[in-house]
């Protein structure tokens, strides 16, 4: 049991730093387990602050220390596993340390490490004290001179900024020098060191100026580069065209390294990813891959602006770059891949993964006030909800006015660490409105309940809507206030037509209601029929939204609400309740028959999309449908949903076997948008049929997997093989295995594939997999793979009754957290909702938490989640 309660950190006890650092010169001598780093920093004190100088540091081997050229004694500083500590330094002088690590058994991923017998590092929040002594912080930028040695066979050395000089030294060994031009806190700092192949391009700036792309992968790897560096190109291109930013160094560089604790890493100038989110090829990625590549390259560049250039004060202000930068990156792939779409996707992934945390233990808001590891706030509040709260902003006072904040914005605090409320700031002065109820967004966790009832007068041609909002307590916030919740409204008439209304005497076809107190009422006059209310268009709040409407509405509005977001949304309303309803044992099997009807229609609408198309066959997720059922009963809702399924799979046969045929494609693979929505809306297709497993479905299954000429077709195939199982699916399964053997990335789709099987036998599955020699723990992506996909995305069979997936998952994050503790409470999650779900499992998977909280020697990482989950 641990005796040690570790202390949280608050927003409110921050303090501007004691010493600032000018200059800082690195030069590291590289060897895998003797890395020897030496730091020269250039410090003085900040203001009139006085006492010791005191710098993190972790896990280092101290050599030496000195103060402007001396020596310090041991009685002249302390140093203990967290810092190093002078009491004795002037206002102004060089520090000048060095330290010993060791790369190769830094299996946490953070700090400096070994990737596939190359040097990279992970920094960000506070990995760079794992490097050398320094005041770990975001708010002390300096400007960075880095100079790197190691054996030639470490051929490429890499770091931020431009290349000053390089050379030969004796012995079979080479140096390189970089210099970063702009003050960057440590946290940015990159270095890569080793073998690697190089795809090169060009690109001209706005400003005429060339820059030199160049990404760095695996040898023999560069032609499946080529795809993130036309998605860099197109993201240079857009961030120029959308908000007037221009590229600033002569150089932009990405490394792909496979073992990364995330995403990827937008350092200055040196981006590193991980190689599942950059590498691709039709043969071994899919179109889900392609587009998240896209995504996340973007994602990563446009921090250049919004998190390098502009920085965070405090690691409390992290929404500040990542909504922000995910509110950018969704707004380039609305552009790239169509805006109702790229929304629709956005939207499933806040309720996927957002709106569950949000009603969970761990809910906080976009801007937290406290917590124990910043690690464990990287969450889908932060990055998804923080990109909605930009969104509702842009809504609220409008485009232009957005972007004239945005460009005060980078005016003001360009080279700079800041906070949101100066951010805020900047919109509250270019609209001379006053924003501070909006801020709330900021301060108040929870997602607001807004309701919508409708009363329309025939006679005098009004429809008055009255709103309310309530958002239930959360841990720490008993009491919550009102938001202001844009909610955008539209009109249909009972045939589908836009009908046009007049508010306050102007004639509109679309209007923003913004819903700012407990309770708000707008009245619409001219409305000439009995309207159906299209509310929430685009989905303009996060929220979860009920009305007063029928059924019926909700049919119209599926096959003809121009607002594609909520066409989509009233076949998603439809299913849930059909679905709720079996699950809670009263089906409505004529409900269930007209919704197979409407889903015909649309699929037969010649009008729209195939991506779109693809969306609105498939329905709500188990996990989403666990939030309207509460508590939730997993298997009850697993059964529901596949019985509705099976249902759609009968009545649409002859539509979905021949969109099966029809969506063929014969042409060679694209990654655009149009050719991967007709590969999407195929494999719906498929997916759909092998609902209703019969032999013949097999056989189609089996010819699709075997006729794939590419990844998203193998995988389709193979995953509704897999729902009609026996010896087809095992043999599949083993040519998958054997053709893609010496593939990671592949293999860690092979794994992911099993985690999801909804069989019976998946449980037992999973747990052999873990002794397959394929099997890697160590690997982030291959342990997320198998582990992380069975317990989010594999509820009726996580969930088992006799407990044994929550001891299963329980023993993998006491295991990883030994040597990743990053990695393993970014498993916690999945149980950490156990007050959702009915009482006997709720029981199990709390005795598992408390389990994992009273183990001796837990990282704090994983202690604040499982602590937090188990609190009262
Ligand atoms: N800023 C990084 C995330 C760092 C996570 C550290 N635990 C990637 C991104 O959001 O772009
Ligand atoms: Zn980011």
């Amino acid at each position: 049991m641990r005796t040690d309660t570790p202390q949280p950190i608050s927003l409110a006890d921050y303090t501007p730093p004691a010493f600032l650092i000018d200059e800082v010169h690195l030069d590291f001598a590289l060897a895998a387990n003797t890395t020897r780093v030496k730091a020269k920093l250039t410090i003085r004190r900040n203001g009139d602050h006085t006492g010791p100088l005191v710098l993190n540091g972790e896990r280092l081997k101290p050599i030496s220390v000195a103060v402007d050229g001396r020596v310090l004694g041991d009685g002249e500083r302390t140093i203990d596993a967290e810092f190093l500590t002078v009491p004795d330094v002037p206002d102004a002088f060089v520090l000048e340390t060095e330290v010993e690590i060791d790369p190769e058994n830094n299996k946490a991923l953070e700090g400096l490490y070994m990737s596939g017998g190359r040097f990279c590092t992970q920094c960000e929040a506070e990995g760079f004290r794992k490097i050398t002594w320094y005041p770990d912080r975001p708010d002390v930028l300096s400007r960075f001179t880095v100079r790197i040695e190691a054996d030639k066979t470490f051929r490429h050395l890499l770091s931020n900024g431009n290349l000053m000089s390089s050379g030969e030294l004796p012995g079979g060994r080479h140096f390189a020098v970089w210099n970063d031009p702009f003050p960057k806190p440590a946290y940015l700092f990159a270095l890569v060191g080793g073998e690697l192949d190089v795809l090169e391009d060009k690109l001209v700036t706005m400003s005429g100026r060339t820059v030199d792309l160049r990404i760095f992968v695996d040898t023999g790897m560069a032609a499946r580069a080529a795809y993130a560096m036309d998605a860099l190109k197109r993201s240079m291109v857009w961030d120029e065209q959308t908000f007037g930013r221009e590229y600033d160094l002569d150089l932009f560089m990405i490394v792909a390294v496979r073992d990364f604790n995330f995403g990827a890493m937008e350092n200055k100038g040196l981006n590193i990813f991980n190689s599942s989110l950059l590498l691709a090829d039709p043969a071994t990625a899919t179109d889900m891959d392609f587009e998240r590549i896209e995504s996340v390259v973007a994602h990563e560049y446009f921090h250049n602006w919004t998190g390098d250039r502009i920085t965070c004060r405090d690691w409390f202000q992290l929404c500040l770059k990542e909504g922000l930068t995910v509110f950018r990156d969704q707004s380039f792939s609305a552009d790239m891949r169509g805006a109702a779409v790229q929304r629709i996707k956005d939207v499933k992934a806040l309720r996927a993964r957002q709106f569950p945390e949000d009603q969970g233990p761990l809910a906080h808001p976009v801007r937290p006030s406290s917590y124990l590891k910043i690690d464990n706030f990287y969450t889908a509040t932060i990055y998804e909800k923080g990109a909605e709260v930009i969104r509702m902003l842009k809504t609220l006072i409008g485009p232009e006015k957005f972007r004239e904040g945005m460009d005060l914005y980078f005016d003001r605090w360009d080279g700079h660490a800041t906070t949101v409320e100066e951010f805020i700031r900047c919109f509250a002065e270019v609209t001379g409105e006053d924003l501070s109820d909006f801020f709330a967004w900021y301060e108040q966790a929870g997602t607001p309940k807004v309701s919508l009832k409708h009363s329309y007068d025939a006679g005098a041609r009004t429809l008055q809507i009255d709103l309310s909002q309530h958002t239930a307590p959360t841990p720490g916030q008993p009491n919550k206030r009102p938001l202001p919740v844009p909610v955008t409204i539209g009109l249909l008439d009972g045939e589908g037509r836009t009908l046009a209304f007049e508010r306050d005497g102007k004639a509109l076809d679309q209007t923003v209601v913004v819903l700012d107190a407990a309770q708000a009422s707008v009245t619409l006059s001219g409305v000439d029929a009995a309207p159906v209310i299209s509310a929430l268009r685009g989905f303009s709040a996060p929220v979860t939204l009920t009305t007063d409407a029928p059924a019926k509405d909700r049919y119209v509005q599926l096959a003809s609400d121009p607002d594609l977001f909520n066409r989509w949304e009233a076949g998603q309303d439809l299913a849930r309740a059909l679905i709720v309803a079996r699950a809670k044992g009263a089906p409505d099997e004529v409900g269930e028959e007209r919704f197979a009807e409407a889903m015909g229609r649309a699929l037969n609408d010649q009008a729209s999309d195939p991506a779109f198309k693809a969306l609105l066959l498939s329905l709500p997720s188990e996990s989403d449908l666990a939030l309207a059922i509460q508590p939730a009963d997993p298997a009850a809702i697993h059964a529901a949903r596949e019985a509705l399924r099976t249902r759609l799979s009968l009545h649409l046969t002859e539509d979905l076997k021949r969109l099966h045929i029809g969506l063929q494609e014969l042409a060679e693979f694209s990654p655009d948008a149009a050719s991967a929505g007709r590969r999407a809306l195929r494999n719906a297709a498929l997916d759909l049929l092998a609902a209703n497993p019969r032999a013949e479905i097999g056989e189609l299954a089996e010819g699709h997997y075997r006729a794939a000429a590419n990844m998203t077709d193998a995988i389709g195939g193979l995953s509704a093989l897999m729902l009609v199982g026996g010896e087809a699916y095992e043999a599949a399964l083993a040519d998958f295995f054997d053709r893609w053997k010496s593939e990671p990335m592949v293999i860690d789709k092979w794994f992911a594939l099993q985690a999801r099987d909804p069989d019976e036998s998946a449980l037992g599955r999973v747990m052999g997999l873990t002794a397959h020699p394929a099997f890697e723990q160590k690997n982030p992506n291959r342990l997320r793979a198998l582990v992380s996909t069975f317990a989010n995305f594999n509820p009726s069979r996580f969930h088992d009754a006799s407990g044994a997936g929550y001891r299963f998952l329980a023993d993998q994050i006491l295991v990883v957290d030994s040597f990743n503790p990053m990695t393993a409470a970014r498993l916690v999650e999945p149980l950490g909702g156990w007050r959702r779900y009915k009482p006997e499992l709720g029981a199990l998977m709390k005795r598992e938490l408390a389990r994992i909280a009273a183990t001796e020697g837990l990282s704090k990482n994983v202690y604040e989640l499982a602590a937090k989950a188990l609190a009262e």
